[in-house]
């Protein structure tokens, strides 16, 4: 089967339990989180083999983190850091409606991942290396890493999937902007949020427009997600609209991760991009049902189950 390699930070993540301030909150959940890992575990569910590589601490949540990714199928090559701990990533569901994301990573041990972290073998003999805009905004290695990765892949055939996923809280518009803008012409698929596009390519009238800019600035296929709004694709030239999936929301963080994993699973099985569409913001809407960046993510079996109209199914 064509399988995926991806790179990335992934941290310990401590959820409340309970609505509020988190002064108040009494007990939190311990998991895990990181955008490229909730990828490779949505594509693993929906049948795609995968390995991610990142770096984690010598400490015990540096062995959750590789514990947790390995045992969804995920093929791991964590690199042990002794020099730094694991990082972590607070989340405090201020009210039902509102969800705040504290991190504590800056030097940690996943943002000094660095370009001899990554086995070029690896990605030679992928069919797909996805990156987001995260690991750059974490150091200059680990922009070096991404660079790195890319130039391998290219080099080598293999295509190059991006997703801007922009972090304030690790960088400014302005900072990214750069980045991305440099990244693009390297992708062969990049996905971005309206207001991630506007920040690489300036505010279009329309989210296809921002495709479209997106193109031009070099991208091969642009695919931007407008979460409860669908999302547009401009793929190899032809426009495509797709509505979301209406759902109640628990928890966005993730949703995104699962629309790219619906995308790229279903563009390696070479369906059409309707289809790829289709199973993305599925996939997304899954993420969106269940608290929990990654552990909603639905196998393949389970995706036309969202559609029935039955709430129990026996
Ligand atoms: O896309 C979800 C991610 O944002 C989350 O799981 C943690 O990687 C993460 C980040 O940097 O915010």
């Amino acid at each position: 089967a064509r399988s995926v390699v991806t790179l990335g930070e992934t941290m310990a993540l401590m959820s409340s339990d309970s609505f509020g301030p988190l002064q108040h909150t009494r007990a939190m959940t311990l998991g895990i989180g990181g955008s490229e890992s909730n990828v490779a575990i949505a594509l693993r569910r929906l049948g795609t083999p995968v390995t991610w590589i990142g770096r984690v601490g010598e400490d015990s949540l540096g062995d959750m983190v590789l514990r947790e990714i390995s045992a969804e199928g995920v093929s791991v090559v964590g690199i042990r850091d002794p020099e730094a701990p694991t990082g972590l990533m607070v989340k405090e569901r201020r009210t039902s409606r509102d969800t705040r994301v504290w991190y504590y990573r800056r030097g940690n041990a996943g943002s000094r991942l660095r370009p001899e972290d990554i086995d070029p073998e690896l990605i030679r003999s992928a069919s797909l290396l996805h990156l987001t805009g995260i690991t750059p905004a974490l150091s200059d290695t680990a922009a070096d890493a991404v660079f790195e990765a890319i130039r391998v892949a290219r080099e080598a055939g293999v295509t190059v999937s991006f997703d801007l996923n922009f972090r304030g809280k690790l960088w400014s518009a302005e900072q990214a902007g750069v980045v991305y803008r440099r990244i693009l012409p390297l992708v062969d698929v990049v996905f971005a949020g309206d207001d991630e596009a506007a920040i690489a390519v300036g505010a279009a009238a329309t989210p296809l427009l921002l495709a479209h800019r997106l193109i031009e600035a070099g991208a091969g296929d642009a695919i931007v997600k407008l979460g409860e709004r669908g999302a547009v694709a401009v793929v190899q030239g032809r426009e495509y609209t797709r509505a979301a999936i209406p759902t109640t929301v628990l928890d966005t963080v993730g949703a995104g991760d699962g629309f790219v994993a619906g995308y790229l699973a279903d563009y390696l099985l070479g369906h059409d991009v309707d289809t790829r569409l289709t199973t993305a913001v599925t996939v997304g809407a899954y993420a969106c049902l269940v608290p929990g960046d990654w552990e909603g993510m639905p196998r393949r079996s389970e995706l036309a189950a969202l559609g029935a109209s039955e709430p129990v199914s026996r």
